[in-house]
């Protein structure tokens, strides 16, 4: 595809998700409205401005919570499967939109066409689960010792949730998060990354036009494109009962911190350190493909890449062997064409902290079986390219011990399982983790409780591409929370126990005599 060509469609994409190359504002509802600075939107495939945007200044954030505070006292008295027919709409529309937006996101950020369209078939999927979920967000019902008494549990909304979100998945992190905080009964406040504002902006407008064909207020979603100080005054806002953050757990830490000081609760995503161990007993042609996607999948940049993989001693030369050769067939270039696997990183930042890594794993006793790099020529002007490599290492090296968002691949030999499990265990991270084996008595003991200390364990599966009816998250550095499936609802909103007494007497509980 020419550049001429490639700009024309994107020209296409950017007007069908209501987005122009001017200035717009980063804003609010359907009406945008910001008077910020000014920053554009670069896509790291070809270095071109995609679009200019202003930034909301803190004045805007403060008129925005005004509306978010309005539409939270209306929104919360809409019953929940209403709210869930709201989240039908969304779908329906992101279905409509899939194309375009998965376009976007790949021209946006850089990852493979392919998994652009992924996210947003992500981003389906979570309104599909979260309209079930509308009908259901059940509490317990318990025997009360009081004659003539009922007890049970219900939920009710919190208010108003706060999102903050990373680059590398511009839209389903959103999505997760908005899907059941909507159906749960609250609105939202939406603080996207700096780096992908237009895959922001694209979602506001398509959740806009459900708002406004529901004739609901502009606040049930809102969005607040800015910078770290927009951030921090969401962290410390006390009318934020839950903020929901996806990022460093340099700033997971600072945030969980600020909002556990106003008594209000956080959900973190937050670094990831994902093994896969492969044992003697497993299919080898499924653990290289799961290795390698796992490692070059959105360019290494997912919280879930592989980034280690601890191979049994006796298959260790093979599966160099085998992982030399898939990276030799890896193409390297514009990820909106289709043959390309990988595409660039996010931006040149991050491809310095890529030459860094490399460095200091070199410097601490790395041996690079497949050389990394920063790829040169046309196709690649803007700088962002590089060479996904292999490193042979020793699991302790600080290196190593350190999230790179980066496809950078570490292979470490073990012995027995024991120490494969040690190996995986031993970083401070616990997100994801994998084992490939077709023994049953090594994957048992991968998934019992000395086994994987992470959030997610997978059997013959790689360490990224979680589906979203599992909760979705992590241990230690990796922040505790839980988001998308399974009972995550909970987060998003307040236990309340009620007894009711239809009796005309007052017993009290734990059998206490009190008479007047
Ligand atoms: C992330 O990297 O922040 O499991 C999320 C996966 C995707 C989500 C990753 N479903 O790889």
């Amino acid at each position: 595809m020419t550049n001429k060509h490639q700009k024309f469609k994107m020209d296409q994409t950017l007007q069908r998700l209501g987005i122009s190359r001017d200035n717009q504002g980063g804003s609010c509802g359907t009406q945008f409205f910001a008077s910020g600075a000014s920053i554009g939107s670069h896509s790291p495939v070809d270095g071109e401005l995609i679009a200019n945007l202003t930034k909301v200044s803190e004045g805007d954030y403060d008129k925005i919570l005004h509306q978010a505070r309005k539409a939270s006292a209306e929104f919360r008295l809409l019953p929940a499967p209403k709210r869930g027919e709201i989240i039908r709409q969304l779908g329906l529309k992101l279905r409509q939109y899939k194309d375009d937006l998965g376009k976007l996101v790949s021209y946006e950020v850089g990852k493979s066409l392919q998994e652009g369209w992924g996210e947003v078939q992500e981003m389906i999927d979570i309104c599909d689960f979260a309209v079930g979920l509308s009908r259901q967000l059940h509490g317990y019902t318990m025997h009360s010792e009081r004659v003539g008494h009922r007890m049970y549990e219900q939920y009710h909304p919190l208010g108003i949730v706060g999102i903050i979100s990373a680059f590398n998945f511009p839209v389903a992190v959103w999505s997760w998060n908005a899907a059941l905080a909507l159906v749960c009964g609250n609105v939202t406040i939406w603080k996207p990354s700096e780096k992908a504002p237009l895959c922001a902006l694209a979602c506001q407008n398509i959740m806009a036009e459900v708002l406004k064909e529901n004739q609901l207020s502009e606040g049930v979603c809102n969005l607040v494109i800015g910078g770290a100080e927009i951030g921090e005054k969401i962290v410390n806002q006390p009318e934020i009962p839950l903020v929901s953050f996806t990022g460093s757990t340099a700033v997971g830490r600072q945030v969980a911190s600020k909002v556990a000081a106003r008594f209000g609760r956080s959900i973190l995503e937050l670094g990831g350190n994902n093994a896969i161990i492969i044992t003697e007993n497993a299919d080898l042609d499924m653990a290289i493909i799961g290795a390698v996607f796992g490692a070059v999948g959105t360019a290494g940049q997912r919280c879930t890449s592989t980034r280690r993989l601890i191979i049994h001693h006796s298959i260790y030369a093979q599966v160099k062997e085998k992982l030399v050769e898939a990276y030799r067939q890896l193409k390297i270039g514009n990820p909106l064409e289709h043959q390309n696997h990988m595409g660039p990183l996010i931006d040149v930042q991050a491809v310095k902290q890529y030459e860094d890594a490399i460095a200091q794993c070199k410097n601490q006793g790395g041996h690079f079986i497949v050389e990394g790099g920063v790829l040169v020529g046309e196709e690649y002007k803007s700088k962002c390219y590089v060479k996904p490599c292999i490193a042979e290492v020793e699991n302790s090296y600080p290196i190593v011990q350190h999230e790179t968002f980066a496809p950078i691949l570490y292979l470490i030999k073990y012995k027995d399982m024991e120490e494969a499990i040690a190996l995986q265990n031993n970083v401070p991270q616990g997100l994801s983790s994998a084992i490939m084996t077709q023994n049953l008595r090594e994957a048992e003991l991968f998934l019992s409780s000395a086994g994987s200390d992470c959030g997610i364990a997978n059997v013959n599966i790689g360490t990224s591409g979680a589906e979203i009816g599992g909760a979705f998250g992590g241990e230690k550095e990796t922040g505790g929370g839980r988001e998308s499936g399974s009972d995550a609802w909970k987060y998003y909103m307040r236990r309340q126990t009620t007894t009711i007494n239809y009796t005309k007497d007052l017993p009290l509980a734990q059998g206490i005599k009190f008479d007047i």
